[in-house]
């Protein structure tokens, strides 16, 4: 039974109140979008965000603040919420919450129980449910964008909704200051050193080549990190915890007992999962970022510095179509043999095949990619973000529902 009427005072007042369904399949990505997008709902739109996740242990690696034992709880303005199979989540809400929700998130295909989504048509018949699909950039998701869903034996009204990169599909996940920091933190030695120091990390001797590594596995990496052991300029490498840097630390005895490993050029270190918004911060640190999954690949885009994306594997191949349309859309205005050169980096890496065959190419073609990756962020800076974009959804569709009631 909730007793915490100032939850329901406060939801009164909001702009629009929003509850998102996360189920964490594996991996980081479920939460980390939910989360970053909780807490940009409430920031950047006044949205009062009930968020309620089946996994707080994950949830409590990429946000530290979260207890794990506690079934709601208030971290940056979002009540997160233990979902649990054996407990009704309408039960959980204040019955004010649930008359005030007017938008419901089924994010990356988790499926909500159909008595939660009946005890909201009854609680707010105007209030409207959307499936937050997985992000592409294959052309097709353009036309199912925003259609409705239609769904038995539920009142709801049920729409699709597709994160992307073209201003027909609805956007991508960034925060109002994100470029800003990023860029500020690039600029200024002094908020750098603050930052290395606030990661765990002494900064890195002057000169090294600096790069993040958050991958699935990596069967060829060897070769790779032993042209880095014999290159001229000093590399340091910050491998995320994981099954990556629990490999490395098979092969590496001195890696897997110090957490840190000294060979000729190479500096290679094993970071710990770090909290989300000091996530974002490392990438802009670094000059290369390798990056995975749907969430930190959009992270890199903001660092603005070059990447390279190990996309999720899917059945069948399916997440190669995904990372050639994904491809072709970034690279659509490089020149040819940029192009050709970023998409063998991409495929190799995606492959696990032979990246050191291509890394001499990489560092030559360095100024040229970076400068390629802040053409393609300013082409996605120039369309609206997710968040914006849900939000707008909603409105116009209220708006429609009343001209046409
Ligand atoms: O963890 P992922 O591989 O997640 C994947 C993908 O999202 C995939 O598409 C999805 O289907 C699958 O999960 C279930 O990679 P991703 O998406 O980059 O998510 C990682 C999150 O973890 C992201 O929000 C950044 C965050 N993170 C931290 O907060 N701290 C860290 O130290 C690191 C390395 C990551």
């Amino acid at each position: 039974m909730l007793t915490d009427l100032s939850v329901a005072n406060s939801a009164q007042s909001s702009a629009m109140s929003v509850v998102i369904f996360c189920s964490v399949v594996d991996n980081f990505g479920d939460i980390g979008i939910c989360w970053r997008l909780a807490r940009q709902l409430v920031a950047e739109q006044s949205c009062q965000v009930q968020l309620f996740v089946d996994d707080l242990n994950s949830f409590a690696r990429i946000c530290p603040e979260l207890d794990p034992q506690q079934s709601r709880q208030h971290i940056a303005g979002v009540t997160v919420l233990h979902w649990q199979s054996a407990v009704a989540p309408q039960s959980q809400l204040h019955p004010v919450e649930l008359e005030l929700t007017s938008l419901c998130i089924e994010a990356l295909a988790c499926t909500i129980p159909a008595e939660f989504l009946n005890a909201l048509a009854v609680a707010n018949p105007q209030a409207i449910w959307l499936n937050l699909e997985y992000l592409t950039a294959e052309v097709w998701a353009a036309g199912c964008h925003g259609l409705p869903s239609p769904q038995q034996g539920v009142k709801l009204k049920k729409y699709f909704f597709f994160p992307g990169f073209t201003a027909d599909v609805g956007g991508l996940l960034r925060e109002l200051h994100v470029i800003a920091q990023a860029r500020a933190l690039q600029h200024s030695e002094s908020l750098q050193q603050q930052a290395w120091h606030k990661l765990g990390l002494n900064p890195p001797a002057p000169g090294s080549r600096v790069m993040s590594l958050f991958a699935y596995s990596q069967a060829g990496i060897a070769s790779w990190l032993q042209m880095l052991t014999l290159d001229v300029r000093p590399n340091l490498l910050l491998v995320a915890e994981g099954v990556l840097a629990q490999s490395l630390r098979l092969q590496y005895p001195d890696l897997a007992n110090t957490g840190s490993l000294q060979q000729g050029s190479l500096t290679l270190q094993i970071l710990p999962f770090v909290p989300q918004p000091d996530y974002d911060l490392l990438l802009a640190l670094c000059d290369i970022n390798f990056v995975r999954g749907e969430d930190s690949v959009i992270r890199a885009h903001w660092a603005g510095k070059p990447f390279i994306w190990q996309i999720y594997r899917q059945a069948e191949q399916a997440h190669l179509d995904k990372l050639q349309a994904f491809l072709q859309l970034m690279l659509a205005d490089a020149p040819a043999e940029l192009a050709a050169l970023v998409t063998a980096l991409h495929l190799a890496w995606e492959q696990e095949q032979d990246f050191a065959a291509l890394w001499s190419e990489f560092v030559q073609n360095y100024d040229a990619i970076q400068k390629l990756t802040l053409d393609w962020q300013s082409k996605l800076l120039a369309q609206q973000d997710l968040a914006s974009n849900l939000v707008r959804f909603v409105q116009n569709h209220h708006i429609m529902s009343r001209n046409f009631s």
